[in-house]
């Protein structure tokens, strides 16, 4: 691979062959914190080691470094290049969305460089930040797949700016990914420009969309804009955005463009069902919730509270995996959840997280943590190899072959998303509320934290999810505090916050907190946290202790693609049965009813548990007669299949006989993505 120092150099070069003055530059930043609880920022966490210091270091190191080169390879640098000296020459194709890949990573680059600063990263990026710079049109369009060539422009966009942003142009959604990136950037560095840029794009958008006169009525085809634009209102304290975000989401519905595909069939606030597009569903969602918490708007938490019971209650995939059908990149029918086919966008699984995140953020609730822990080590993870490099589109549950992760896309969404997901992670570990401090997920850590107006360094360390033991400390400060500690669902006895998946065995996980050496005794547990208040001083401990037993899960009935089947979780993994463990068909294996499980430590890919159990495989013998062999399968996590070859692969394993012998579902193929518009 080409290294960092070759497109820094050939950037500079481009950036300094065009010129253009430089955007205004606004002097007052507001940072306003709207949600009832606060997030401890992604600035203020560093994530030291053990199983996501590895994934943050394969992401520093691998991921960022590849997508910036793709963006390179694949010509996402060179339609802003173009875009600074437009002819009707180019013909333009890939994606209209491309610029996205590389606001996406500079979004990714920039969580990095808040933990991990890097001089030669950060002068690539303001190298990249020019270019844009010189390729916005003056009124702040910034848009390539048109500018480059206004009289031809991407054949999805439409012959004139926001012909088609209901349909397919990605206007809308540039701007959003434009302004993610850019606010991360911002906080991340303190550097304006990237801001400046993003801010003159909104002003544009906000100057000729909306009610007024001489305006257009019409939304985005593909959400974002609407979380973005809240972002930027926070960072800038400009009414405008906001504004503009609530008119994105209220004019949803009453446009010409009314179907399901993109959760344009109702009036945001009269939906109840996620239908459509995942990743747009999801994103609109998660925009719904940022603008209520600003406006205190009910009938949008109403609506997003209904919408999440739908998704949790029958259109969760066990690895907390959304968006069932290829065709459309949709959301299923209820308990439409095929395993073989299942489409679960790497995409749909961040926009999960993001929906569950503020959804925590709002209601205090630790089940949202579930859901989003549930995705996190299963469903999102499984969309990026353990060494960064390579990725899943869809995210099936259960194969026979023929698919595996690659390093890039056509359309490369899942890709760059991993690259700003992974190291904002620091972010998703704390929050704070009045004197509450909330630890949601366990991973070795150190924060500064601010609660009730006393500041904190707080740390874990953990070989969490393999182990249930945490360690929390206070490294510096003393606050009278409440800790509220994240009892997971999967320690309580609830798979998922529904009927849609529940254990199948005897097995119960308990659980100890001990602060300084003594067993807490009296805490309350409240909406899934055992909170502990005490005068919290530097040098205290808290030993918490999570049994880790293996358990089966069973789906509701109603999944009839995993009836009379179970799944195999510990802690938060869900595990599956891949074919270099076992040499013979995963897919014709039959699990005990009652199975004895055993546990080892494996150094493969990075370090992980594997779980040992008899079952009886079936298979004919030389003679056509059904053999039944006892076997001894091996399972292991399910985000780290497809790392040593294709083949079998399932995660659903067959109890009943029905199940066993049910058609072995047709494998998905790699470049079968399904990118449907
Ligand atoms: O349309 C932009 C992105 O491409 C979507 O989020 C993905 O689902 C893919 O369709
Ligand atoms: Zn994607």
């Amino acid at each position: 691979m080409k290294t960092i120092n070759h497109y820094l150099a050939r950037l500079t070069t481009v950036a300094m062959a065009v010129t253009l003055s430089l955007p205004a530059v606004y002097s007052k930043t507001i940072e306003k914190g709207h949600y009832p609880i606060t997030p401890v920022p992604f600035t203020a966490v560093k994530v030291t080691g053990d199983f996501w210091g590895a994934r943050m270091e394969a992401s520093r190191e691998v991921t960022i470094p590849l997508a910036f080169g793709k963006c390179e390879e694949n010509q996402r640098y060179e339609n802003f290049v173009r875009a600074t000296r437009p002819s009707d020459g180019y013909k333009v194709d890939g994606f209209p969305f491309d610029d996205t890949d590389v606001y996406k990573t500079i979004e990714g680059a920039a969580y990095r460089l808040s933990s991990f600063p890097d001089k030669r990263l950060e002068a690539y990026v303001d190298s990249v930040i020019d270019l844009m710079a010189k390729a916005q049109e003056p009124d702040g369009y910034l848009y390539t797949a048109r500018t480059q060539n206004p009289a031809h422009p991407h054949n999805w966009s439409g012959a004139k700016r926001w012909e088609a942003v209901e349909h397919l142009s990605h206007e809308f959604y540039n701007l959003g990914h434009l302004i993610e990136g850019a606010v991360a950037y911002y906080q991340a560095t303190g550097k304006r420009k990237i801001l400046d840029i993003a801010i003159r794009f909104a002003d544009c958008v906000c100057r000729n969309i909306g009610d007024g006169d001489g305006q257009l009525r019409l939304i985005p085809g593909h959400q974002i804009a609407e979380m973005a634009l809240v972002r930027l209102y926070n960072v800038t304290g400009d009414g405008k955005y906001l504004d503009q975000a609530r008119f994105f989401l209220d004019t949803r519905g009453k446009t010409s463009r009314r179907d399901t595909y993109l959760q344009s069939h109702l009036p945001v606030v009269e939906q109840d069902e996620a239908v459509g597009h995942a990743v747009r569903a999801t994103y609109m969602y998660a925009g719904m919730a940022d603008v209520a918490a600003v406006t205190g708007d009910s009938s949008y938490i109403k609506a997003i509270d209904r919408i999440w019971e739908n998704i949790v209650g029958k259109k969760l995939y066990i690895t907390g995996g959304i968006g069932a059908r290829h065709a459309g990149e949709a959301f299923g029918d209820n308990y439409e959840l095929p395993n073989a086919t299942a489409y679960n966008e790497t995409c749909a699984a961040i926009g999960n997280v993001y929906m569950n995140y503020r959804l925590f953020l709002l209601h205090g609730d630790a089940k949202y943590y579930d859901v989003l822990e549930r995705t996190l080590y299963n469903g999102l993870i499984s969309g990026v190899s353990v060494d960064g490099g390579s990725f899943f589109y869809p995210n099936p549950l259960s194969s026979t072959g023929g698919y595996s992760r690659k390093p890039w896309f056509g359309c490369a969404c899942c890709p760059s998303n991993i690259s700003r997901f992974m190291p904002s992670l620091p972010g998703y570990i704390y929050a704070v509320k009045d004197n509450n401090l909330y630890i949601n997920l366990f991973m070795s850590n150190t924060a500064d934290v601010n609660v009730g107006g006393r500041g904190l360094t707080v740390s874990q360390s953990t070989s969490y999810p393999w182990s249930g033991d945490v360690r929390v400390r206070i490294d510096k400060g003393n606050a009278p505090m409440a800790m509220n500690i994240r009892i997971p669902g999967w320690v309580q006895g609830n798979t998922v916050p529904s009927d849609l998946y529940r254990y199948a065995d005897k097995e119960t996980a308990g659980y100890t907190v001990k602060v300084n050496g003594v067993n807490v005794e009296d805490a309350k547990l409240r909406s899934g946290y055992l909170v502990i208040e005490r005068k919290w001083r530097k040098g205290d401990v808290v030993e918490i202790s999570f049994d880790m037993p293996v358990r089966t899960v069973k789906a509701h009935d109603a999944v009839a693609d995993d009836r009379g089947r179970v799944a195999v979780e510990r802690g938060p993994v869900v595990y599956c049965a891949e074919w270099p463990d076992n040499d013979f068909n995963v897919h014709s294996t039959l699990m005990n009813r009652n199975p004895k499980f055993e546990t080892r430590n494996d150094s493969i890919l990075g370090g992980l548990v594997k779980i040992t159990t008899d079952v009886q495989s079936l298979n004919y013998a030389s003679d056509g007669t059904l053999e039944v062999k006892p076997r001894r399968l091996t399972l292991i996590p399910y985000y780290a299949w497809a790392h040593r070859g294709e083949g079998n692969m399932t995660v659903w394993l067959p109890v009943e006989l029905s199940a066993a012998t049910a058609e072995t579902p047709k494998a998905v193929k790699a470049e079968d993505n399904g990118f449907f518009h």
